[in-house]
Order: C-alpha cells, then sequence, then structure tokens
C-alpha cells in the first residue's frame, strides 16, 4: 500500500514512525515542555534526524479527563507550528484534531495527513476531509475524552471496533473521500480497560481484514504506565516493545514519542518481515 498527498509518496510495506508533537500546555507525557513554535520546530527536527516519516501536530489534549479546547485556542497552538515545518522541510505531517476549520486550515498550511480520534463524526468534518483531499486517520473512540474510561463496555471488541469503522469508511465514500485515502486504528486508551487494549493488540491483526492501512498508537499511554507503575516518560522501553509488536502485527503506521528508539525497533521488525 502506498499513501499519497501534495505530490508525495509513502510506502507502507515497511513500518513507518510518526513522531508526536503535543502542542498543548497539558499534555500529560512531556509536560506541555514543546508549547512553544521554537521547541515544537526543535523537536520536530531531532524526530525528521532520527527517522520519523511523519509528525503528528495537535492541539487538542484528548487524554482522559482533558477538556475541550476552543477552536481559536487549537488553531493558534498548531497553525504556526504546522507552517514553521512545512518551512523548514516536506516530511509528512498530519493534523490531530476533530475541528473542520482545523483541518482545513491545517492543510491550507501544509498538512498532509487528517488524523481524527473522532473518525470525521463533528460537524462539517466529513465535508473539510473531503474537500481537503488528502489521506484520513479514522479512529475508534468509545465515548468522549473527559468521560471514555468511566465505564468502557463491548459485547465484542473486536467486532464493535470493526463495524465502527467499516460505518466511518462508508461514510467517507459517501462524501467522496476515496478509500485508498484511508488509515485506520483502533483507538488505543479511548474508551477502553487495560484487558480491551491488550486484547485489541493481541488481535491487532484481525482489523486487516478491513483492507485498509493500519495506525496503531500506545506511546507512553496508561495501558503501559499502569503496569509498570512508572511516569509515562519513563516508558521508552516497553512503548518501543507496543509498537514493535503491532508492526509484527503488520501495523504500517507507528505513533510514537520516542522516535530514536522506535526506529531502530522497526529496522528489525523490516529485517525480519524481509526474510519471512
Ligand atoms: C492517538 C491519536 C492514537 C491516533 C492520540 C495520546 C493521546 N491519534 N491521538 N491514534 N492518541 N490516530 O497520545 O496519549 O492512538 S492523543
Amino acid at each position: 500500500m502506498i499513501l499519497y498527498a501534495n505530490n508525495k509518496q509513502l510506502d507502507l510495506s515497511v513500518p513507518q514512525v510518526m513522531g508526536i508533537i503535543n502542542v498543548t500546555p497539558d499534555s500529560f507525557s512531556d509536560g506541555g515542555k514543546f508549547n512553544s513554535v521554537d521547541s515544537a520546530l526543535e523537536q520536530a527536527t531531532k524526530m525528521i534526524a532520527a527517522g520519523a516519516t511523519i509528525l503528528d501536530i495537535g492541539g487538542e489534549s484528548t487524554r482522559p479527563g482533558a477538556p475541550d479546547v476552543e477552536l481559536e485556542e487549537e488553531l493558534n497552538r498548531v497553525i504556526p507550528v504546522i507552517e514553521a515545518i512545512r518551512a523548514h522541510s516536506q516530511i509528512w505531517i498530519s493534523v490531530d484534531t476533530s475541528k473542520a476549520e482545523v483541518m482545513r486550515q491545517a492543510v491550507q498550511a501544509g498538512a498532509d495527513i487528517i488524523n481524527d480520534v473522532r473518525a470525521l463524526q463533528e460537524p462539517g468534518a466529513l465535508e473539510a476531509a473531503a474537500e481537503a483531499n488528502v489521506p484520513v486517520c479514522l479512529m475508534h473512540m468509545q465515548g468522549q475524552p473527559r468521560t471514555m474510561q468511566s465505564a468502557p463496555h463491548y459485547e465484542d471488541i473486536l467486532s464493535d471496533i470493526s463495524q465502527f469503522l467499516e460505518e466511518r469508511v462508508r461514510a467517507c465514500e459517501s462524501v467522496g473521500i476515496a478509500k485508498e485515502q484511508l488509515i485506520l486504528d483502533p483507538g488505543f486508551g479511548f474508551g477502553k480497560t487495560l484487558a480491551h487494549n491488550y486484547h485489541l493488540l493481541a488481535h491487532l491483526e484481525q482489523f486487516h481484514q478491513l483492507g485498509l492501512p493500519l495506525l496503531a498508537g500506545m506511546s507512553r499511554k496508561s495501558m503501559i504506565f499502569k503496569v509498570l507503575d512508572k511516569k509515562p516518560a519513563d516508558c521508552t522501553v516497553a512503548s518501543v516493545t507496543c509498537a514493535t509488536i503491532a508492526a509484527m502485527k503488520g501495523a504500517q503506521i507507528l505513533r510514537v514519542h520516542d522516535v530514536d528508539e522506535t526506529i531502530e525497533a522497526m529496522k528489525m521488525v523490516q529485517l525480519v518481515q524481509a526474510n519471512h
């Protein structure tokens, strides 16, 4: 599979590393250290040098319990960062947002991928994404960030998530977004218990049945730091391990904080897969 946007191609036959750049004052894993344009750019430069092929820019904290962010605030956070990275590099940029206006302005500023944890369900998002004509990552979430971890429940988590993602693929097709432009993500940590998250990881390969590239994001999430009883930022090894497991199960894009270490691991995965 190959992704196309803005005269670029991304080869998904090898695992690709998406580096996370949070532009939120409250992002729990880096303590909001990278909330200015300069520090986000510095972080981006390091991730590019380390071998990330996508940078995911997010201005809405979606960690459990986080409050909603106003449109103007989110725009002020992400647009200058996207512009600054684009002025320095042709790297793939994804924008982690659910708001139609942020999608529009981000793509205008140079973003290549829309990454929506709400799978284009917010008002106007489907139309904005269709108009933007860039690849879209559709993620599954049960509930909303403020409340999603209160009592997650599924009849059958794998089929519930697959059915949701299939419905969102159809919704995208109904507004003219080509299926080839879509990436799917089961949404680790979004309305899932610890057991749900590990069941998803253990069976991740089942989502290949949907016939689209898969993105997995487990880096520094509670499914890791609660088990280890550590601070999120001290969970590099386990985060890389989870990314490696996902990549061995065929996930094409790994969304991570620790780019250097994940790149090393993905080289090993790639060699094993090439020699299978
Ligand atoms: C994800 C995301 C994820 C996708 C966040 C965090 C929370 N986008 N945005 N998948 N997680 N596609 O990084 O802890 O898992 S924000």
